[in-house]
């Protein structure tokens, strides 16, 4: 009993020195803060849990550190299996650091599974489509990123070791956490002939001097040391596979792509995903989450690539201003001539490769976290407004960030040069922007971000093809004979099949198949008014086609005999419809 006491006044004293038990993931999911990789995987449980007839969760692969790739499909069995509803795919943190996608998606999987027979609209469109949801895609980035001490624009990548000095060594020169408050900050040294000089309106940031003034700082790169004693710093951190330049559509090598990998998807949680999205045959969108800058982008990632059909364009053109609206301040661009360059990344692998559209999102603007009032803006689009817009952080300056974590956040983005005794360098000064700073906003700000993120991927579900088939026309010719006409019309923005997956055949087309009787002719109305149809030579009974977004289109059967004629239309991306009529 006495040794029972003893042990429970050990472990109240062991309970009292631990910090305060982080509450337990429950849903409804709060957006008050950024989830650990361990709290993704507690919410996607608990969403699980509290809606099963909902939701399926899957692990794909594991990651190269071995932790689970988790995916979440959302589908009503009730109207239907999930590969015969148009399917959209969504996931996030592809860059480790890039973490707020984990976040969008989860509020997407809230806000869809809570709303679903309570907001007509959300029932209606979980009825119809089916959602795969993976908010994690890089889950060793994300688990490193909170674990471990970063930059806001370190830990990016896949964790493949790789020697990227060739000294033999392997990811032997990382950044050091110094001071060890969390982060890798800045490091700087009193220099008479280095580059910078203080701020003169905030001496806690530098500004470049001018030619022939004198300078006072060199910076010195992220905090570190050298590590293994080659006379460079931080040479050699984790990894440098980039999951977003390794996918297996125009991929190009590290020679021309730094972070390509040494061939497409040696990613081994990127080739697990890849060809489980394969499988999933009926993705007709996807939207990607990355950060920064405000951007809604969509391919061709390389110029020599060539521009998407204009019928395609049209679609991206229509979804992205209404994506501009729905999040202000984002803009709807083209990522090979609006931002970079690049090769083997999953919006190209997506278009080229599923047949998908595609757009990338680039959240967070640094400009919400501008110092301004209202008569300091200038007016959106006027010339002044333009000049201040830098494409990552449009219309904000460093004056303005540190003003705002002054005021707003109460110091919490930006460390204060603080003395260290370096090794290498002498007496140097460590600070500046901190981890969760930068690329993440302010977390008050969160709900916002997440909200209107997900709300631009509800518009495009709910513009996924809505397939109805109709039979228009039934006339008796004589005899045995009928016409048979049917429509198969699309009221959304998304066609049945792209433009570009039409253009190189990359999987058939839609069928639409008369059977009961014997199909004796069969084609395409070309004009209904005036009776012209393209008749097929072969198999009229089975009819190729697309339907188009905002469009329809008709075919015209002529049948002998009398009895049921059956009408089916199959289609990867617009479901699958019956009709059956009887010709008597
Ligand atoms: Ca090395
Ligand atoms: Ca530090
Ligand atoms: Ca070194
Ligand atoms: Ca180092
Ligand atoms: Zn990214």
């Amino acid at each position: 009993m006495k040794k029972l006491a003893g042990l429970i006044l050990v472990l109240m004293l062991f309970a009292s020195t631990l910090p305060a038990q982080k509450p337990e993931v429950t849903v409804p999911l709060r957006f008050d803060q950024y989830y650990t990789l361990d709290q993704v995987y507690q919410a996607l449980r608990a969403l699980n849990k509290a809606y099963p007839q909902l939701t399926t969760l899957e692990t794909v692969g594991p990651s190269e550190e071995g932790r689970p790739l988790m995916v979440m499909t959302v589908n009503n069995p009730k109207t239907g299996a999930a590969l015969d509803k148009p399917g959209i795919y969504v996931d996030g943190n592809m860059h480790g650091n890039e973490i707020q996608g984990g976040d969008i998606s989860l509020y997407l999987l809230d806000y869809l599974l809570g709303g679903y027979g309570k907001n007509p609209e959300v029932t209606q469109l979980v009825d119809r489509v089916c959602f795969y949801v993976v908010p994690v895609v890089n889950v060793d980035g994300r688990y490193h990123f909170f674990a471990d001490a970063n930059s806001p624009d370190s830990n990016r990548t896949l964790r493949i070791p790789v020697d990227d000095d060739k000294d033999g060594l392997i990811d032997e020169d990382p950044p050091d956490d110094l001071d060890g408050d969390g982060n890798t900050c800045t490091m700087r040294k009193k220099d008479p002939f280095g580059p910078f000089k203080a701020d003169p309106e905030d001496p806690r940031l530098m500004v470049l001097v001018k030619p022939g003034e004198k300078g006072e700082w060199t910076t010195l790169g992220d905090e570190g040391l050298d590590n293994d004693g080659d006379g460079q710093v931080n040479e050699d951190g984790p990894g440098y596979v980039d999951g977003n330049r390794n996918w297996g559509f125009d991929w190009a090598p590290p020679y021309v792509q730094s972070g390509s990998g040494e061939y497409p998807f040696s990613g081994v949680g990127l080739k697990a995903l890849a060809e489980w999205t394969m499988t999933k045959t009926n993705i007709a969108f996807v939207w990607s989450y990355h950060n920064n800058g405000g951007m809604i982008l969509r391919g061709p990632s390389r110029k020599g690539l060539g521009e998407y059909p204009p019928q395609d364009v049209a679609v991206y053109d229509y979804l992205g201003k209404q994506g501009e609206r729905i999040i202000p301040g984002y803009r709807y661009m083209i990522s090979w001539k609006d931002l970079y360059t690049t090769y083997g990344d999953s919006g190209e692998w997506a278009t080229q490769t599923l047949g998908a559209y595609f757009y990338c999102a680039e959240v967070f603007q640094g400009e919400s976290e501008a110092f301004k009032g209202v008569s300091e803006r200038p007016e959106p689009g006027s010339p002044r407004e333009e000049t201040v817009r830098d494409i990552f952080s449009p219309g904000v300056t460093d004056r303005e960030r540190i003003k705002f974590s002054d005021n707003v956040v109460q110091g919490e983005l930006y460390k204060p040069w603080k003395a260290f005794k370096h090794p290498a360098y002498g007496d140097i000064e460590i600070g500046g922007w901190v981890k969760m700073s930068s690329r993440l906003g302010a977390p008050f700000m969160i709900k916002d971000l997440v909200h209107r993120n997900a709300m631009a991927v509800l518009f495009t579900a709910k513009n996924l093809p809505e397939v109805s088939l109709e039979v228009t026309e039934v006339k008796p010719l004589g005899g045995d004979l009928f016409r048979v006409r049917t429509r198969l019309a699309n009221p959304k923005a998304v066609p049945t099949m792209s433009y570009l997956a039409q253009k190189v055949n990359l999987y058939p087309k839609d069928t639409l198949k008369a059977a009961g009787t014997k199909v004796v002719a069969g084609g395409v109305v070309v004009d209904p008014y005036l009776n012209q149809v393209v008749f097929k030579k072969y198999r009229p009974d089975l009819q190729f086609l697309v339907v188009p977004g905002f469009g329809k289109v008709e075919h015209e059967f002529l049948v002998e005999g009398k009895g049921e004629l059956t009408i089916t239309y199959e289609s990867r991306h617009g479901g699958r419809l019956t009709k059956t009529i009887k010709l008597e």
